[in-house]
């Protein structure tokens, strides 16, 4: 690439001007100019009133003013036109054109779906003669459907398009930042940030780049994402602040995200009372404690409207709650509930509660009992606007893990699914581990068995009235927002599938490139296409290869969770253990001769679990303790299957790596070499991961390789 295509590519792909001449320009990530070409050249008509109605007329007019369309709003004169927004409860306009179009698109609203209303966020599109319309009952169907019509490119103005109507599956689709206001002594900007210092707050104080947080929050519309917390759930001294004297701070991003939809959350600590009211005590019944949170609360809603509610880490890794006062994490979360009821707001109250003093020698404590243990028989006491939010797995964020039993334990309790985009235990944003195959596999999978609800309807719940999708998020002041580049399709997906979790995740990749790279600023669009999705599309299950096996968990360095450090954890309080010896590897989690863990689950899948016979290979070891010499269903024994997934899954990073250097010269150069550094990292790592796992079981076991390949 020569540098004049390589200034045009920068003009297509970079948003925002730098301020100074040599400071460089933030990615637009999934929303380049170039991605409003096909919008940007109609005639557009922009019909309705409101906030999110304004947001959409600034960004057709931003892409209209680059690529010659015209655009509208409401005139009162008749206009010829390609493309029309509408209200549905909006008036009629003079313009015969947008009269035909928009009563096509109702009578096609008659016909599609059940005559369910669209909702708050549903949209419809449709064709008439030559015009594409989009209805919506709300503003931010509107703002959806603009995002639709650009994920469609040409393709929105076919005119055999049939009519299609959208509307998300699930109600909250949430973010939780791990950001730290004041700059944490261990855990930094970011708890498990991996992309620079945070976009909100910088040592101590707001950040205050409204035009960063801006592009953020039209990004996250793009893709759905409706709600945003913006403190680490580890609430310090300064954090608890934001509930009280800095509420300003909140307010300010508030008014930042709400034009894309983006309602604030807030991560409080429990103690708040105490630490910021100065009172005697926290205890969720004390009159006194009720009052404050009333009142506490009153006050945000006066200075936030739409504020959307509380995060609560609560008697967990060192946090304040209910415990303390031989109350029970119903009456905790109830407690702030009751004070966010009048306004609307929720709690989300997080069920991640263990103990993190375990003794190590003690074999009777399962930490991936703990939030079942706890929450399931506390099931029909939260009040109605709390939200349990459960780790997909039991234990906290591996690369593999059963689905928690929570999720099928809780009937009466809405629930939301946490997933982890921040990539902690899958290669920190230095490695590509696309994970949208995971958390897909996480949204179906049937805890009562095959052909039954599956975990993306317990989310929906009934009538949508289910907890939702959350996710901690991954981006950070880094001009790729993510560090990895390709880490920003997991944020782009985990929004699509918040928004329908049934999407098949390669599809969502799929939309992912074709926004982000263009076709018509790529020299050849089917191979970009082809590399990336043979880069991605199985790239967690290479990191599953090279990494900890056959479901076992950990086996990172402890404190950062880089790199591998088999025994990391075997002889500390964290309660993750695998517990190999000469003999096999394990934990035995069966209710026969284990830990009974297998036994919280519905009968179904306890019994599958209970056996290793029976238990899923990638399973085995969360469940069973086993001999090295034990057959997997694939026919290999555990440990020539430690030797084969550590040799394969490092091959498959060094193939990733020469197939990316074939994009060398037709992408941005400033994407291709950030990727091709982490690259470089990932080989390296991944090549100390095979190279320990394998030189650690060899040492264990005395087993060798059947294969006879080096192990040290
Ligand atoms: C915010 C893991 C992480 C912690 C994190 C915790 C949580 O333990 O390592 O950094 O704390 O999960 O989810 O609360």
């Amino acid at each position: 690439m020569n540098a004049e295509e390589s200034m045009e590519l920068d003009r297509l792909l970079f948003v925002e001007e730098p301020s100074e001449p040599d400071e460089p320009r933030v990615h637009a990530a999934w929303l380049p100019p170039e991605a409003f070409r096909a919008l940007g050249a109609r005639r557009v008509l922009i019909h309705g009133d409101g906030l999110l109605v304004d947001t959409v007329l600034d960004e057709v007019s931003r892409a209209c003013a680059r690529y010659g369309g015209r655009v509208w709003h409401s005139p009162s004169w008749d206009v010829d036109v390609d493309l029309v927004f509408a209200l549905r409860g909006a008036d009629e306009l003079p313009s015969l054109s947008v009269r035909a179009a928009r009563a096509a698109g109702e009578a096609a609203l008659a016909e599609t779906g059940d005559g369910a209303p669209l909702g708050d966020e549903g949209f419809l599109l449709a064709r008439d003669g030559d015009v594409t319309v989009v209805l919506a009952d709300a503003p931010a169907g509107l703002l959806y459907g603009l995002f639709h019509v650009v994920r469609l490119c040409a393709a929105a103005f076919d005119p055999a398009r049939p009519a299609e109507r959208h509307r998300p599956a699930l109600r909250r689709r949430m973010l939780n930042h791990w950001d730290n206001v004041a700059v944490h002594p261990v855990m930094g900007q970011v708890e498990r940030g991996y992309a620079g210092g945070s976009i909100f707050w910088q040592e101590g104080r707001p950040r205050g780049d409204r035009a960063r947080l801006r592009e953020y929050a039209r990004l996250l519309a793009c893709t759905g994402v409706n709600a945003v917390s913006v403190n680490n759930v580890n609430v310090g001294r300064t954090e608890a602040l934001l509930l009280t004297d800095r509420l300003g701070d909140v307010a300010e991003i508030a008014d930042v995200l709400r034009p894309y939809g983006i309602r604030v959350h807030l991560s409080v600590s429990f103690a708040a009372p105490m630490i910021l009211g100065g009172l005697p005590t926290a205890d969720p019944l004390d009159d006194a404690v009720r009052a404050w949170w009333a009142a506490t609360t009153r006050r945000v809603y006066e200075r936030i409207p739409d504020f959307g509610g509380y995060l609560v880490k609560a008697d967990s890794e060192g946090q304040p709650g209910p415990f303390s006062y031989g109350r029970d994490h119903a009456d905790g979360a109830n407690l702030l509930a009751e004070a966010l009821a009048p306004h609307g707001g929720v709690v989300h109250w997080r069920a991640f509660v263990y103990n993190h003093h375990q003794d190590w020698r003690d074999r009777s404590t399962d930490r991936a009992r703990a939030a079942y243990d706890h929450f399931a028989p506390l099931d029909g006491r939260f009040r109605t606007n709390v939200v349990l939010q459960v780790k997909y797995g039991p234990v906290d964020f591996q690369t593999r893990e059963p689905v928690s039993p929570v999720l099928a334990a809780m009937p009466a309790t809405r629930l939301a699914v946490e997933l982890q985009v921040t990539q902690e235990y899958t290669g920190q944003q230095r490695h590509v581990c696309h994970l949208g195959p995971w958390w897909s596999e996480v949204l179906r999978f049937a805890p009562w068995g095959p052909g039954g609800r599956t975990i993306a309807d317990v989310v929906t719940g009934e009538a949508a009235a289910g907890g939702g999708l959350v996710a901690v998020a991954n981006v950070g002041d880094d001009r790729f927002w993510t560090g990895h580049p390709l880490a920003q399709a997991n944020l782009y997906t985990f929004g699509r599938l918040a928004w329908d979790p049934r999407r098949d995740p390669a599809e969502v990749l799929d939309e992912w490139i074709t926004l982000t790279f263009p076709p018509s600023a790529t020299a050849d669009p089917d191979l970009v296409r082809q590399t990336l999705h043979e880069i991605m599309d199985d790239s967690w299950r290479s990191y599953e290869r090279y990494t900890a096996p056959l479901g076992v968990g950990f086996m990172v360095n402890p404190g950062d969770h880089y790199g591998p450090g088999v025994d990391g954890y075997e002889y500390t309080r964290w309660g993750t253990y695998h517990f190999a010896d000469r003999d096999g590897v394990g934990v035995d989690r069966s209710r026969a001769s284990g830990t009974g863990f297998a036994a919280q689950y519905p009968p179904y899948w306890a019994k599958v679990y209970e056996s290793p016979e029976s238990c899923p290979d990638e399973l085995l070891l969360f469940f069973h303790h086993v001999p090295y010499g034990h057959v997997l269903h694939s026919g290999s024994t555990v440990i020539q299957h430690i030797y084969d997934t550590h040799f394969a899954g490092v091959e498959e990073v060094v193939a990733m790596r020469r197939r990316w250097q074939t994009l060398n010269g037709m992408i941005d150069p400033s994407v291709y070499e950030r990727v091709a550094e982490r690259l470089d990292e990932q080989v390296r790592c991944a090549t100390e991961w095979r190279d320990q796992v394998n030189t650690y079981f060899l040492r264990k076991s005395g087993v060798p390789d059947e294969r006879g390949r080096e192990i040290h």
